[in-house]
């Protein structure tokens, strides 16, 4: 049973490397910003309030967030294990989360640390072109991944596994998928 979240800056390729890790490890990809952007695309109450923190590359509030990740691990298919890309994204969020599992009696099995220097990502979103990753975004989004974000490297040490996340989608996968199995 693997229980895994990805963690890396805007632009390191978690949502691609979670499709395909999710699929050989036959446990379901839970991404809040894929979460956040079908509810915009749907028009609900919660992608109207997600919008104009994503344009803005802001985080979402916490209590949104965390509220929909809740529902969403409550999930059947949840039960048998998990990919978390995306979330969570500050202290406070791990706090929660560490609260959702041990309600369940369930554990972390390790935090997947995606490494990709920074020219790099701004060359990939801005390549990739989605509506939050016009230039001005992307830097106030890198800025939030240095102070929300990256303090989680702290709080989950001893369950990393940093992944050299430059290379090709299959290389970094092989990876990815060696580093878990040792
Ligand atoms: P996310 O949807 O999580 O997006 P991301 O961090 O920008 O991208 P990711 O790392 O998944 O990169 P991808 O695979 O797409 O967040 C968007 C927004 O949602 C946030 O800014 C925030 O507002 C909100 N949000 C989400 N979660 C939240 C939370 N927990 N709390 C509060 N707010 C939250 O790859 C990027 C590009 O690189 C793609 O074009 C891809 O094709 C390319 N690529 C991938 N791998 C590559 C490789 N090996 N080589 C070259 N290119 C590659």
């Amino acid at each position: 049973m693997v229980r895994l979240v990805l963690v890396g800056p805007p632009g390191a390729g978690k949502g691609t490397q979670a499709a395909v890790l999710s699929e050989k490890l036959g446990v379901p990809h839970i991404s809040t910003g894929d979460l956040f952007r079908a509810n915009i695309g749907n028009q609900t109450a919660l992608g109207q309030k997600a919008k104009s923190y994503m344009d803005a590359g802001e985080l979402v509030p916490d209590e949104v967030t965390n509220e929909m990740v809740r529902d969403r691990l409550d999930d059947d298919d949840a039960a048998k294990g998990f990919l978390l890309d995306g979330y969570p994204r500050n202290t406070a969020q791990a706090d929660v989360l560490s609260g959702m599992l041990g309600e369940k009696g369930m554990e972390l099995t390790a935090v997947m640390q995606f490494d990709v220097p920074e020219e790099e990502l701004v060359k990939r979103m801005l390549e990739r072109g989605r509506s939050d990753d016009t230039e001005d975004v992307i830097r106030r989004r890198l800025a939030v991944y240095q102070s929300e974000t990256a303090p989680l490297l702290e709080y989950y040490q001893g369950k990393i596994i940093k992944i050299d996340a430059v290379g090709s989608v299959e290389e970094i996968s092989s990876r990815a998928m060696e580093a878990l199995r040792n």
